[in-house]
């Protein structure tokens, strides 16, 4: 059992529950903590909690947003508002039967577009893989390979949600598991604030509790439908070879044979290229070795390679960062003829732009990236007079 505490993000493989470094009794404990690393993090009553913020005599009342009055509907209404019974999309005249003490407040969308855009800056200082879903939810894929910053996922999420709440101003409720269905399942469980974990030993246990309608893709239309054929819970479900949910359901059903099983392989796709992809490394202690900084960057360039496999994409122009024992940094940049997505040709590229620097200086820190990046499929275009074949790295015979 790992214990990460959510108040300043130290770990702890003893699971304890209260955090050693802080005090703070704030931890989430899981068996698989340090192994999981999709997320979906969602925040919490979005557009009440930007009004609350921005309106502190709010804090502790019912808050609806919607436009009062007349057809109007609730957009969202806060936690305090919904003990009462108020929720999204319900017309504003029985929101206010149910809770007529409510503070209406009109929406303001630029406020929302605003903080979106703070938290999103946020995300992106953790990983490049962010796929937004709407403006107050998104997933972040924190694998090792992909992340920004050498921490677990559970660390980075901790950390991701009190900047979120030191910065925007808001509150949010973050989901960790192996896959995207299972993590925006866990961001639900225990909102608002909440941290919430599946891992791969308890998923279809978990699920095994849930009604259809909890599955991703079953609305209300399908869980009627289901409920027709006497089938209302995940459990059921689990039980029906995946021939049989084909033949009831077609795509669909195999969909759901693999997610009533706890599978999901649908990879997280950010809405933008990223606009660089970058690894570095900080030593345990200053370097100022030449030979000892190219086999830091040997493994850093394969890192490079390896993110760029994950996204498909190429690059450009390689990005030598160093940091010097008095915090000066220096960034130098090699414009390729062709971009690329193989180590070797990133770490030549590095490695002169290295010679020019490793001078006998101390660094703290060593980093290398590719920028101007493009889908691989522009990538290391074949060398016509060297026939090199790049699996084997033999040469044909001509
Ligand atoms: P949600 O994330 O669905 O809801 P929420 O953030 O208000 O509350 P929760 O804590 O349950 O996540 O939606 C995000 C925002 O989108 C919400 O604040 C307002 C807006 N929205 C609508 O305008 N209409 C709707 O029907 C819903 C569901 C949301
Ligand atoms: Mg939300």
């Amino acid at each position: 059992m790992t214990a990460v505490c959510r108040e300043c993000g130290a770990y702890d493989r003893s699971g304890p529950l209260v955090c050693a470094a802080c005090g703070s009794d704030r931890m989430v404990r899981h068996s698989e903590l340090l192994d999981l690393t999709i997320a979906h993090i969602d925040c919490d009553a979005f557009y009440a909690s930007v009004e609350k913020r921005d309106n502190p005599s709010l804090a502790d009342k019912p808050v609806i947003v919607g436009h009062p009055g007349g057809r109007g509907v609730v957009t969202t209404a806060c936690y305090v508002a919904r003990k009462f019974g108020p929720r999204s999309a319900m017309p504003m005249f029985k929101a206010l039967e149910l809770c007529p003490q409510a503070v209406v407040v009109p929406p303001n969308m630029a406020k929302y577009k605003q903080a979106s855009g703070q938290i999103r800056a946020l995300f992106e200082q953790a990983t490049p893989l962010v796929e937004p879903l709407s403006l107050d939810e998104a997933y972040l894929d924190l694998s090792p390979d992909i992340r920004l910053v050498d921490r677990p996922a559970a660390v980075l999420l901790a950390r991701l949600a009190r900047a979120i709440e030191s910065r925007v101003g808001i509150t949010v409720s973050v989901g960790l598991s192996y896959n995207k269905f299972l993590a925006k399942m866990a961001s639900d469980r225990n909102k608002p604030r909440g941290f919430s974990v599946i891992g791969r030993a308890e998923a279809k246990n978990f699920l095994a509790t849930l009604p259809v309608r909890a599955l991703w893709g079953v609305g209300e239309a399908t869980a009627r439908r289901m409920a027709e054929q006497g089938i209302t819970s995940v459990a059921q479900l689990q039980r029906m070879p995946p021939s049989e949910l084909i033949s009831r359901w077609g795509k669909f059903g195999r969909q759901l044979a693999e997610m009533v099983q706890g599978e999901d392989h649908r990879r997280i796709i950010p809405d933008r290229p990223a606009k660089s992809v970058s690894t570095e490394t900080t030593f345990a202690r200053d370097i100022r070795d030449p030979e000892a900084l190219s086999q830091a960057l040997e493994k850093l360039a394969e890192g490079v390679a390896r993110r760029l496999e994950r996204q498909d994409a190429a690059g450009r122009t390689v990005v030598l960062k160093l940091k010097t024992s008095d915090f000066q940094v220096i960034t130098r940049h090699h414009r390729l003829a062709d971009p690329t997505r193989r180590a070797d040709v990133v770490l030549r590229a590095g490695q002169t732009l290295l010679d020019k620097q490793a001078d006998g200086r101390a660094f703290r820190l060593i980093g290398i990236g590719l920028c101007d990046l493009c889908p691989s499929s522009e990538a290391d275009p074949p060398d016509l007079f060297s026939l090199r074949s790049p699996s084997t790295g033999a040469r044909a015979s001509v």
